[in-house]
């Protein structure tokens, strides 16, 4: 089985059996007018993220091996979307009003799309999700089951909001997973690095973390 020289020990990973699973690389985060901007955020903070998750994009489709896309977004109607939510951060522009993608974080406005560079392929799943964590009220769980996934790479953002939320959801799944740490990003540079520590700190209790170069080259070899 291949292995990646990872914190805090190396990840092996079995060919079939793994996935990339890229959480939330949408315009609503990553470009002006979305739902990050609209929380006061800094769009520009992600972009880093962007170039190293295409390597990894490109790296498991030319293994075969399954992508999944998730998308944070709602239904038109917000019946998936708790009034805590749309409450919560007092944001210029909340989930489900008008900006200049179209409606804030609703399946199907522009603002949703995945950005152009990561678009999926036909073939690859995309799940919505109306949370943070991508196991809540959506088929991820068996989608893996029924493709016999059972490790994850993990790329997108932000770190320490959707990307380590669904991590620790896949963790008490038991999914061995591996955070790639430059194909991730957050507005906030601490809460990444922050987050990177929690997951491999006490012997890996989240899981394991490595650059993406690290994974490419496991899979091209
Ligand atoms: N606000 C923030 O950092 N993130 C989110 O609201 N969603 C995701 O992380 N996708």
């Amino acid at each position: 089985m291949p292995t990646i020289a990872a914190q805090p020990y190396d990840f092996t990973f079995p060919i079939p059996g793994t996935a990339l699973i890229v959480i939330d690389m949408q315009r609503d985060f990553l470009e002006p007018g979305g739902f990050g901007e609209a929380l006061g955020n800094d769009v520009s903070r992600l972009a880093p993220a962007v170039a190293p998750t295409r390597a990894l994009l490109e790296a498991f489709r030319a293994c075969g091996l399954p992508v999944i896309h998730t998308r944070e977004a709602h239904r038109p109607d917000l019946s998936d979307c708790p009034p805590s939510k749309r409450a919560r951060g007092r944001g210029t522009l909340r989930i489900g009003d008008p900006g200049p993608m179209g409606r804030i974080l609703i399946a199907g406005e522009r603002g949703s799309d995945i950005i152009p560079e990561l678009a999926p392929l036909p073939g690859e799943t995309v799940i919505d999700k109306p949370g943070k964590g991508a196991f809540h009220a959506t088929p991820l769980q068996e989608v893996l089951a029924r493709r016999g996934i059972t490790h994850l790479v993990f790329a997108g953002v932000t770190t320490e909001v959707c990307v380590q939320t669904t991590m620790r959801e896949a963790n008490d799944r038991g999914y061995e997973c591996l955070l790639a740490e430059d194909a991730t990003a957050s507005y906030f540079p601490a809460f990444r690095a922050a987050t990177l520590e929690m997951v491999r700190a006490q012997g890996g209790i989240v899981g394991w973390t490595a650059p993406s170069a690290a994974v490419c080259a496991a899979l091209r070899a």
